[in-house]
């Protein structure tokens, strides 16, 4: 992306600033972020960020959940007292024309963020006590949002971790196969496909409404929090999917990349096994947040949670790529099935400790 043309959409932004470097920054799969630094040196930096417009279809109403989310959160740390609320909750800017994001020429959309100096991001977590921050950060953040009537929230992308309708997804990737990559890749269909009953559970029960819905990130990998350097979590980030969805969904999302020893897209499966201290640290701080919110029946299920992420995240992987590596970036030809075989070990890895993860929960 050519600087020039970045540095003409961030003064469309309401902001006095002088801009001394924009460059490329961040790891995520979906959206492009550059760092916008500025002087004098002391004044603050920020992000400017295209949000991919083909997978977040209404990015107006995106930005509103995200401007209704955050204002509800720092209303809270302002009226608890706190002095540091730019560092605790994200601050998005509004165009000079009002609006939330400056469309380019391309039509594509972008925002622009402050950037919480001082901070850092763990890709793979090392420490049982960072796991128990970020816990408390994610669960204090669904505490944050739980009086946020849901009516108040799109649904972003709708569906978003419903596994019946992923699994739909999946089945119409087979059917067309339109990278031809069905038939070299039957084990790994049939991997998916045998454990879809007992996976849509999950579902079924929101839709019945044995489970609740609430307002949840959806996202919850580790490196969507920032952490300080004393490993205190400040800020939840990527507040793209914050909409109505399952408090499962960001346990076990978070589970997903924290209690995974290795990457995941680590292509040599023998690394792939399961972090118990981290796993039990986090254990312990997300239910010392959420458990004044959780029935007793979410809490039942939080160890399951962690399986069902895994699954659905290997079919969303697999999917994409028997569809042509649309969706995800990838770095090489072949990444998306790499991430499904390393999610698809995750699970079973994550199956023969399950009785071990219930007891967690249980002593938690
Ligand atoms: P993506 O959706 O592509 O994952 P993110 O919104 O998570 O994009 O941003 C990518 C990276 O940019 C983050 O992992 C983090 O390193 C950095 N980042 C994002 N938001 C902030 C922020 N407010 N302050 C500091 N760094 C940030
Ligand atoms: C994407 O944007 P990023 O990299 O934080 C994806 C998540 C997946 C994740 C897998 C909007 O997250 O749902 O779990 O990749 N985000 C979207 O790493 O699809
Ligand atoms: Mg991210």
């Amino acid at each position: 992306m050519n600087e020039e043309k970045l540095y003409d959409l961030v003064k469309k932004f309401e902001l006095e600033l002088t801009i001394s470097s924009i460059r490329s920054f961040g790891t995520g799969h979906i959206n492009d972020t550059y760092l916008v630094e500025t002087s004098p040196a002391e004044a603050p930096n920020y992000i400017i960020q295209r949000k991919n417009h083909k997978i977040f279809k209404n990015v107006a109403g995106m930005m509103e959940n995200i401007v209704v989310s955050t204002n509800h959160i720092r209303e809270k740390l302002l009226a608890s007292g706190e002095k540091e609320v730019e560092r605790k909750v994200m601050t998005y800017y509004p165009a000079k024309d009002g609006k939330m994001f400056v469309n380019d020429e391309e039509g594509n959309f972008w925002t622009l963020f402050l950037f919480i100096k001082d901070c850092r991001v763990v890709e793979l977590i090392q420490e049982p006590e960072q796991a128990y921050n970020a816990a408390r950060a994610f669960g204090h953040f669904q505490l944050q949002l739980s009086d946020l009537p849901g009516e108040k929230l799109i649904e972003t992308i709708p569906n978003f971790h419903n596994g019946l309708s992923r699994l739909k997804d999946f089945q119409t990737a087979i059917t067309a196969d339109l990278a031809g990559r069905v038939k070299e890749n039957q084990s790994i269909i049939d991997q998916i496909l045998q454990r879809s009953d007992s996976m849509t559970s999950l579902q079924r029960a929101l839709d019945d409404k044995s489970l609740p819905m609430r307002i949840t990130h959806n996202d919850t990998k580790i490196n969507n929090i920032l952490f300080d350097q004393e490993n205190n979590s400040l800020c939840v980030i990527d507040l793209d999917t914050v909409m109505p969805g399952s408090a499962l969904y960001d346990f076990g999302d978070a589970i997903r990349t924290l209690g995974n020893t290795a990457p995941e897209d680590e292509p040599n499966l023998e690394k792939i096994t399961f972090n118990k201290p981290i796993y039990e640290a986090f254990a312990k701080g997300y239910i010392s947040k959420a458990k004044s919110f959780l029935t007793p029946k979410e809490i039942e299920n939080l160890a399951f949670s962690c399986l069902y992420m895994a699954w659905e995240q290997a079919m969303r992987f697999f999917t994409d790529y028997l569809n042509g590596d649309t969706y995800y970036k990838t770095e090489y030809a072949g990444h998306n099935l790499v991430r499904t075989k390393a999610q698809l070990r995750y699970l079973e890895v994550l199956e023969s400790n399950k009785q071990a993860m219930d007891e967690v929960i249980l002593a938690s």
